[in-house]
């Protein structure tokens, strides 16, 4: 297995390897650079979705919930997100992460690793992008850190109450049955240490925070606004163009991330996701 890092924000390529087929020494390393590097890439995995699953639950239990749009049929644990339409009709998500966000954070137990693999490619488009929350809270100046230390967010799954983000429009027909789905909201710390390496990261996205819990908006949307901003200075940034059998596992309490989009036709992406839960943030 040779394992090279990627960029100095985060992020390490692995070769040599097939995830459907490892055994404890090379989980123990796997495992040892996802806490150093954050995002690993493995390259050429051709991975059904059995071993998928499973390489994915040796990190955690699977999320799922029944009111998940575009599971692949018979894995309600993974799922499809894809530009395909076959007569008329999107098969997958289209744009399932279309702002800065960090997976799940809007549940009680967010999303702890997420595991995307690349189907299919386009010749252009599609890139995803990760910004490193570790450095983004470490990089605060110190009145900075002090000034939060304490705060507790409030994270919505609804983009309808979110004004920083917008429904999908690939959704815009149907949001009352995406978005008005029984989710409550989530309360969190603003900073958020590590279940495993204890280091501290700056725990918000503008996907899912709409708040500061027991601070009057015209106090909090502008420390949020200038959360969000620091968050994604480009020194914190990797951004990845997907080559075909690439699968990518990130670290979700430690970086934030998006789908760049603008896939350009006649091109076809087609991804299989899955998520693991973690643990309460603290
Ligand atoms: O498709 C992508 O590039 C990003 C997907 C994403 O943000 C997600 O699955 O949470």
């Amino acid at each position: 297995m040779q394992i090279k890092r990627l960029s100095d924000a985060l992020g390490a390529e692995i070769t040599g390897v097939d995830v459907a087929d490892i055994d404890d020494v090379e989980f123990a390393e796997i495992h040892a650079a996802f806490l150093e590097h954050q995002l690993l890439v493995f390259r050429d995995q051709a991975l059904e979705p059995e071993p998928h699953i499973e390489f994915s639950k040796r990190f955690g239990a699977i999320e799922t919930r029944p009111e998940r749009p575009f599971t692949l049929p018979g894995y309600p644990e993974v799922s499809v997100l894809s530009n395909r339409m076959v007569e008329g009709k999107p098969v997958g998500v289209l744009s399932a992460g279309d702002f800065w966000h960090t997976d799940l954070s809007f549940g009680e137990i967010p999303c702890r690793a997420t595991f995307l693999h690349a189907l299919e490619v386009a010749e252009e488009g599609g890139d995803t992008e990760w910004s490193n929350i570790y450095t983004a809270y470490e990089t605060l100046s110190d009145d900075m850190k002090a000034r939060i230390a304490d705060l507790r967010c409030t994270h919505v799954f609804d983009r309808r109450r979110n004004r920083r983000a917008q429904v999908d429009a690939q959704f815009a027909d149907k949001a009352d049955e995406i978005y008005g789905v029984p989710v409550p909201d989530a309360v969190h710390p603003m900073v958020r240490q590590h279940p495993e390496t204890g280091r501290k990261s700056l725990y918000i996205s503008p996907r899912f925070v709409v708040g500061v819990e027991g601070m009057e908006d015209y106090e909090a949307q502008p420390l949020l606004d200038e959360l969000f901003e620091h968050q994604i200075e480009l020194k914190f940034r990797y951004r990845h163009t997907w080559r075909q059998g690439d699968l990518l596992m990130w670290d979700n309490p430690c970086l934030i991330h998006i789908g760049r989009g603008d896939i350009k036709s006649p091109g076809i992406r087609h991804m299989h996701r899955t998520m693991v839960l973690g643990d309460r943030p603290h």
